[in-house]
């Protein structure tokens, strides 16, 4: 059965289980190749990705990526965090293959001049697309890096003509029980949602994105478009989005409305902000075992962002 759990399990309980599937992992790897080898860093390979073939054209390469090595196709596509398909990391390889991407549809609602309902080929018609290499940190502690192939949010937003109440921008999933069996579960209220203010989602690292490498994007990372925001925990990253909605009011994320003690609005990396069940100083880069690299204010990304957020107190706007 896809969800072992009862129904009325709560969201930490969900954030234990990973932590001990990646213990038995751990356990599993130390049982294999000896305590040894796991002592050193575990580098990325510079093996091959293996792709499905769809391949997007035309994308120019972004100077606002990263040089860090990339994380392979296989990592970012059998690690995944997409609730709708399972709480394990391995779930959503397994069951995303039931989400149907063509035709898909976005909704544009509220404070815009151009409210209505785009297909995603006009969304995409006439844009170039870019790769960007971005770090990815995730709020229990993992990180990679992955080559998005998308193109800023902020050139949609400007074609749907805020209207001068628009202050936040709400994105919401798909959320089909047909197709995500997840969503038959009651581990997340559905659909899942998330939200940035206004001038977070106009930066220019704000990205949707629509591939992965130099191919269309995998079910599992979010298919067949989703938010890429690279100074924020994973959990910011919506995926699949059928609807955007420009709001005077800040919207609630999924992850704050379950739970705001340990999930605030802003999501931020910051490595002196703990989470309230562990620290957030350091971080482990995928493959790897330990917490042996230091996580980076803004997830490094500190230079281009931290002036959105200046004059905020950072450990009350977590
Ligand atoms: N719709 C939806 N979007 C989601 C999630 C989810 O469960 N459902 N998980 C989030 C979390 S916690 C993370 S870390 C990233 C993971 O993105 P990736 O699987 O492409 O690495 O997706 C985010 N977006
Ligand atoms: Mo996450």
């Amino acid at each position: 059965m896809l969800i072992k759990r009862p129904a009325d399990v709560r969201s930490s309980e969900i954030t234990d289980k990973a932590v001990y599937v990646n213990r038995r992992a751990f356990i599993r790897a130390a049982g294999v190749i000896g305590l040894g080898a796991l002592a050193g860093e575990m580098t990325v390979q510079a093996q091959q990705p293996a792709p499905h073939g769809r391949k997007l054209e035309n994308i120019r390469t972004s100077t606002l990526s990263t040089t860090e090595p990339r994380n392979t196709w296989q990592q970012i596509t059998t690690y995944n965090n997409f609730y709708e398909f399972g709480v394990d990391k391995k779930d959503p390889s397994t069951y995303a293959t039931s989400l149907k991407t063509s035709p898909w549809s976005i909704a544009i609602e509220g404070e815009v001049a151009k409210p209505g309902v785009w297909h995603l080929e006009d969304v995409l018609k006439g844009r170039t697309l870019e790769e960007r290499i971005y770090r990815h940190r995730c709020v229990e502690g993992w990180s990679m890096v992955m080559p998005w192939v998308g193109f800023p949010l902020r050139d949609l937003i400007a074609q749907l003509q805020p209207t001068s109440k628009a202050r936040f921008v709400e994105f919401t999933s798909l959320s089909d029980p047909g197709q995500m069996p997840g969503v038959r579960a009651s581990y997340l209220r559905w659909p899942y949602t998330e939200g940035l203010r206004l001038d977070e989602a106009m930066h220019p690292l704000t990205i949707l994105a629509v591939g992965l490498y130099d191919e269309v994007l995998p079910n599992q990372d979010g298919a067949p478009i989703r938010l890429v925001v690279p100074w924020k925990y994973g959990f910011k990253s919506i995926k699949s989005i059928v609807k955007i909605r420009l709001m005077e009011q800040q919207p609630i994320g999924s992850w704050q409305r379950e739970n705001p003690q340990e999930y605030g609005f802003y999501a931020n990396v910051n490595p002196t902000v703990d989470h309230p069940r562990w620290s957030q100083a350091k971080e482990i880069r995928l493959p790897g075992f330990f917490r042996n690299r230091a996580t980076q204010m803004f997830n490094g990304y500190g230079d281009q962002v931290a002036g959105l957020y200046a004059g905020m107190d950072l450990r009350r706007n977590f």
